[in-house]
C-alpha cells in the first residue's frame, strides 16, 4: 500500500475546510482534516510544500513510523499548523488502513469500549427567555447535555451566542455555521469581566430552576479570565452542578489552574488550543483538569491524541474532544472513533455541519437519543466528493476579537 498521490484540497461550503486525499498504488484513498480556523492556508502551504513530497512512495501501513518521522525531521516541532499538518496524514494512513484491512477504525483501536457517544450541543442567547427557547430547541433535537452562552448586559455581542437570522436558518438549533466572519479582517466585539462575572451565575440558576436537576451543562468562559476570577466563577457556579467550566484562564499558564483549583470543585476542561502532550503535561500530572478538550484535528491525529488520553486516564482525567464545526467531518469521525475506543471517554462536542457540507462529506455516523457512533463503514467511514468540493473556493475568514472599553485588547 504505497502512496503514490496526495492532495490538499480546500473547500468552503458552509465555512472553510481543508483536506489531505491520499492514494495508494492498490486504488485506495484516504482522507484527514486539517482545518486551522482562520489560518486554514498556512497549513495548506505547509502539508503541500513541505509534506506532500515526503510522502509520495511511502509505506501507507507505517503510522507510528510516519507519525515520528514527520515530528522529528522538521526539527521545529509542535505549534498549530505543524500539528494540524502532522494529524492530516496520521487520520489519513488510518482510515487507509480501515479500508484495506475491511475495518472501521474504531477496531484497529482496540474495538468499541462503549455503545456510542454522548454529546452536548450549543445553547445561547442574549436573554433568559431566548436561552431557555434554545434550550429546548436542542432537548428536541435529542440533544442530552448542553452548553449554555449568554449575551451579558451592556455589552453589544458576544462570540458564542447566535443571531437570530442563524436561529431560522439551523432550524431552531442555535448555533452558528460560522462564527468565524468572512472578510478581510476580524470583527472586533467588546467585553467586560465584572459585568460577565456578575451575571453568568444568574442564568445559570434560571436554567437549573427550568430544566431541573439531571440535565448536563457546560459552559465556555474563552479564555478571558485571570485565575482568581476564574476561581470565582468557578465557586459561584458550583449550585448549579455544572458538568465543566471551560478555559477558565488562558491555557497556556498551566500553573495558574492550581490557584482555581484550590477555590472550586467545578470540573475544568482545557486543552482546544493545545497541540501535543507537552501542553497538558502539568496539568495532566497534578490533576488540575477533570476534561481533555483537544481535537484530532490539532493534536497530531489519532495517534498523538491517543498517547495524550492514555496518559490523562492514569490520573482519572476524561476526554472532551472538541466538535465546533471548523472541526470538518473527517475530524469529527476521527474523534469519534477513538472516543467510542478508549476507556477514559467523557463527552464528545457535536454542532451539526451545514447541508452543503454534509453533500462535500459523505458521512455514515449516526446520531440517536443524543448519542453518536462512527458506523461500520471501513476507515473513517466519510467520503469526500472532489466535484462537490469544487464548488465552494475558499474565502479568507477571522474569528473575531475583544476590546474592553478602554480599547485594551482582552484575551479571547
Ligand atoms: O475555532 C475556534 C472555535 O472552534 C472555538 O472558539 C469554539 O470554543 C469553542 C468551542 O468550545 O467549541
Ligand atoms: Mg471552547
Amino acid at each position: 500500500m504505497i502512496i503514490d498521490r496526495a492532495e490538499v484540497i480546500v473547500t468552503s461550503p458552509d465555512r472553510n475546510f481543508v483536506t489531505l486525499r491520499l492514494t495508494t498504488d492498490d486504488g485506495l484513498v484516504g482522507i484527514g482534516d486539517a482545518t486551522l480556523n482562520g489560518r486554514e492556508l498556512a497549513v495548506v502551504a505547509y502539508l503541500a510544500e513541505h509534506v506532500v513530497p515526503l510522502l509520495l512512495g511511502r509505506d501507507a501501513h507505517r503510522i507510528e513510523d510516519t507519525w515520528q518521522f514527520l515530528y522529528r525531521s522538521a526539527y521545529w516541532r509542535r505549534g498549530p499548523v505543524t500539528m494540524a499538518a502532522i494529524a492530516a496524514v496520521d487520520m489519513a494512513l488510518w482510515d487507509l488502513k480501515g479500508k484495506s484491512l475491511g475495518v472501521p477504525v474504531y477496531q484497529l483501536l482496540g474495538g468499541a469500549s462503549r455503545t456510542g457517544l454522548l454529546a452536548y450541543g450549543h445553547a445561547s442567547g442574549k436573554t433568559t427567555e431566548e436561552i431557555f427557547d434554545s434550550v429546548r430547541a436542542h432537548q428536541e433535537q435529542g440533544y442530552r447535555a448542553i452548553r449554555v452562552q449568554t449575551g451579558v448586559p451592556g455589552l453589544k455581542s458576544i462570540y458564542g451566542i447566535a443571531s437570530n437570522a442563524t436561529f431560522e436558518a439551523n432550524k431552531g438549533v442555535r448555533y452558528d455555521h460560522e462564527p468565524a466572519q468572512r472578510g478581510a479582517l476580524p470583527a472586533q466585539e467588546d467585553w467586560d469581566t465584572r459585568s460577565y462575572l456578575r451575571h453568568v451565575p444568574t442564568v445559570f440558576e434560571a436554567v437549573r430552576n427550568e430544566f431541573g436537576p439531571e440535565v448536563p451543562l457546560l459552559h465556555d468562559a474563552h479564555h478571558r479570565l485571570t485565575p482568581i476570577q476564574a476561581a470565582s466563577l468557578g465557586k459561584s457556579l458550583e449550585p448549579y452542578d455544572l458538568f465543566w467550566l471551560e478555559d477558565c484562564t488562558p491555557a497556556e499558564n498551566q500553573e495558574a489552574l492550581r490557584l482555581v483549583r484550590q477555590h472550586t470543585t467545578t470540573p475544568l476542561a482545557i486543552g482546544e488550543i493545545f497541540n501535543t502532550v507537552w501542553d497538558y503535561q502539568q496539568i495532566i500530572r497534578e490533576q488540575l483538569i477533570d476534561y481533555v478538550r483537544s481535537a484530532v484535528t490539532h493534536t497530531g491525529g489519532i495517534t498523538h491524541l491517543k498517547k495524550v488520553l492514555d496518559y490523562a486516564s492514569q490520573y482519572q482525567i476524561k476526554s472532551g474532544m472538541h466538535g465546533p464545526t471548523d472541526i470538518s467531518p473527517v475530524g469529527m469521525a476521527a474523534a469519534m472513533h477513538l472516543g467510542l475506543s478508549i476507556h477514559n471517554f467523557g463527552i464528545q462536542e457535536y454542532m451539526k455541519h451545514g447541508e452543503k457540507t454534509d453533500r462535500v462529506f459523505q458521512q455514515s455516523f449516526t446520531w440517536e437519543d443524543g448519542m453518536l457512533h462512527p458506523g461500520e463503514k471501513p476507515g473513517l467511514g466519510v467520503e469526500l466528493d472532489v466535484d462537490e468540493a469544487g464548488k465552494y473556493p475558499y474565502q479568507q475568514a477571522y474569528l473575531p476579537y475583544n476590546r474592553l472599553h478602554d480599547g485594551t485588547v482582552h484575551d479571547w
